[in-house]
C-alpha cells in the first residue's frame, strides 16, 4: 500500500511536465500486448519482411498480439510467403488477407523465389499447406475490427493505402452493421503508416513523391485526409539512412535456414555487405514498444496532411490535427539500428 502511494505521488509529480501530445496510449498497460494488424505490400521491398520478423519477435516478448495481416501487393505469392513466414516463426494461424485487383501484381524479387526453394529430397523448404488460400483483405479487416473491443486495434500500414481506403468505403453488412468508417472510428486506436516525406529536419526530401503514395494516390488521399482517427507517419526521410546490414545474419548461425535470410539474399543479391533502408521497421518499433519509443523517435506537432495531385505530402500544423510524423536525430537513428539488428536476427 505504501509502495502504491509512493508511486502515486511520483506519478502526480511528473504529470504536469508530460505534455499531452507526447502520450500515445496504444495499450492499456505495459502488461497488455499491443493488438496489431499489419497491412503491408510485402514481396516488393525487403523491409516489409524485416518488419514482419520484428512483429513475431515482439509477440515472443509479449509486446504484440498479432491480430491479422493484410496485403496490398496484388500477388498470390506475397500471401503464400507470409503464410510460410508465420509458420516458421511459430504463429501459423494468424489470419491473412490479400487485396483484390490492387497494384503491383508482379512476383517481385523474393516472395515467389523463396516459396519455391526446395530441400534435397524435393520437398518445399518453406512449406505452405496445399489447400490454403488467403481471404479477401477488406472482408478480413471488417471481420477483425467487428470482433475487436472498442478502441483496441493498432494498424501498421507500410504499403499502399488501398486496403484501408476500401475499408472506409464499405457499408454495413452481415459481418457488422457498422460501416467501414464507423469501424475505423470505434475500433482503431492508432494507425502508424510509412508514407510520404516530411521536411522538418531536412529539406532534402521536401518534394519527394514517395512510392507507397504514388502507387495509389486516390487511396492515400482518402486515408491521410479522411481517416477518422489518429495517424502517426514515418516519412521517407526517417528510414532512408538507417541501414540494415545483411552481414547481421551471419552473426547467428541459427538463422542459416531462415526464410528471412533467404529472402534478403534474393532481394539484395546476397547478404555480405548488402544493406537496405528500414522504412517499414520504424512503424513496428514505434507501435510495439509504446513505453520506450521516446528513445527512438520524437513526434512532430499535430497537424493535417494534404496529398497533392502528384502524390507529394504537405503538412500543415494545426493544434487539433490528428496527424503527426516522426522526427529522428542521428543519435536516435543509431539506437534504432541496433534495435533492428537485435530484433531481426533472432529466430
Ligand atoms: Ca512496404
Amino acid at each position: 500500500m505504501k509502495r502504491l502511494f509512493v508511486t502515486f505521488v511520483a506519478v502526480m509529480a511528473i504529470l504536469p511536465y508530460v505534455k499531452a501530445e507526447d502520450l500515445i496510449p496504444v495499450r492499456d498497460s505495459p502488461a497488455t500486448p499491443v493488438k496489431l494488424i499489419y497491412d503491408t505490400d510485402i514481396g516488393g521491398d525487403i523491409d516489409d519482411a524485416l518488419a514482419l520478423a520484428i512483429i513475431h519477435n515482439m509477440v515472443k516478448r509479449g509486446q504484440i498480439e498479432f491480430v491479422g495481416l493484410t496485403i496490398t501487393k496484388s500477388n498470390i505469392y506475397a500471401a503464400k510467403y507470409c503464410k510460410a513466414f508465420n509458420i516458421q516463426y511459430g504463429h501459423p494461424d494468424v489470419p491473412i488477407g490479400l487485396v483484390k485487383n490492387g497494384s503491383r501484381p508482379d512476383d517481385g524479387h523474393y516472395a515467389k523465389n523463396t516459396i519455391e526453394m526446395k530441400n534435397e529430397d524435393g520437398s518445399a523448404k518453406f512449406p505452405v499447406p496445399a489447400d490454403w488460400e488467403p481471404e479477401d483483405s477488406v472482408v478480413l479487416l471488417r471481420k477483425l475490427l467487428a470482433a475487436a473491443e472498442d478502441n483496441s486495434i493498432v494498424i501498421a500500414q507500410v504499403g499502399m493505402s488501398t486496403n484501408l481506403a476500401r475499408l472506409m468505403e464499405t457499408p454495413g453488412d452481415d459481418i457488422s452493421p457498422l460501416t467501414g468508417m464507423e469501424l475505423a472510428e470505434k475500433k482503431v486506436r492508432l494507425v502508424c503508416a510509412m508514407a510520404g516525406a516530411f521536411a522538418f529536419n531536412t529539406k532534402q526530401y521536401e518534394n519527394h513523391r514517395e512510392w507507397n503514395v504514388i502507387l495509389d494516390i486516390p487511396s492515400a488521399t482518402k486515408v491521410f485526409q479522411e481517416w477518422p482517427g489518429e495517424i502517426v507517419v514515418s516519412g521517407y526521410e526517417v528510414g532512408i539512412d538507417i541501414l540494415f546490414p545483411g552481414d547481421a545474419f551471419n552473426a547467428d548461425l541459427r538463422t542459416k535456414d531462415s526464410i528471412l535470410r533467404e529472402s534478403y539474399r534474393f532481394h539484395r543479391g546476397g547478404v555480405d555487405g548488402k544493406t537496405r533502408p528500414t522504412w517499414d521497421l520504424t512503424c513496428i518499433l514505434f507501435t510495439g514498444r509504446p513505453e520506450s519509443w521516446r528513445n527512438y523517435f520524437t513526434l512532430s506537432p499535430r497537424g493535417k496532411i494534404t496529398v497533392m495531385k502528384d502524390g507529394q505530402f504537405r503538412f500543415t500544423e494545426t493544434p487539433d490535427g490528428a496527424r503527426r510524423a516522426f522526427i529522428c536525430s542521428p543519435e536516435q537513428k543509431s539506437i534504432i539500428r541496433e534495435a533492428f539488428i537485435n530484433l531481426c536476427t533472432e529466430l
